[in-house]
């Protein structure tokens, strides 16, 4: 398993936060995600072999902009 921190803007109120995890729960090798709307980002719990791509893509699509990001094995 992976842990993966991922800075988020564009978040404004916790209806954002609700969509973010929302789309980011969809990403294929996501197994858990929270989202913090004070802290401005999403800790995610994810399968190895997950794309950051596509987390990265589920966040645009959703209409907030994926910052920094940071991998950790556990
Ligand atoms: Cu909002």
């Amino acid at each position: 398993m992976k842990t993966i921190k991922i800075e988020i803007d564009g978040m404004t109120c916790q209806h954002c936060a609700a969509n973010v995890d929302k789309a980011i729960t969809k990403v294929k090798g996501v197994v858990e995600v929270n989202t913090s709307l004070s802290q401005k980002n999403s800790t995610i719990t994810a399968l190895d072999d997950i794309n950051i791509d596509d987390i990265k893509k589920g966040i645009e699509n959703a209409g907030y902009t994926p910052l920094n990001y940071e991998i950790s094995e556990r």
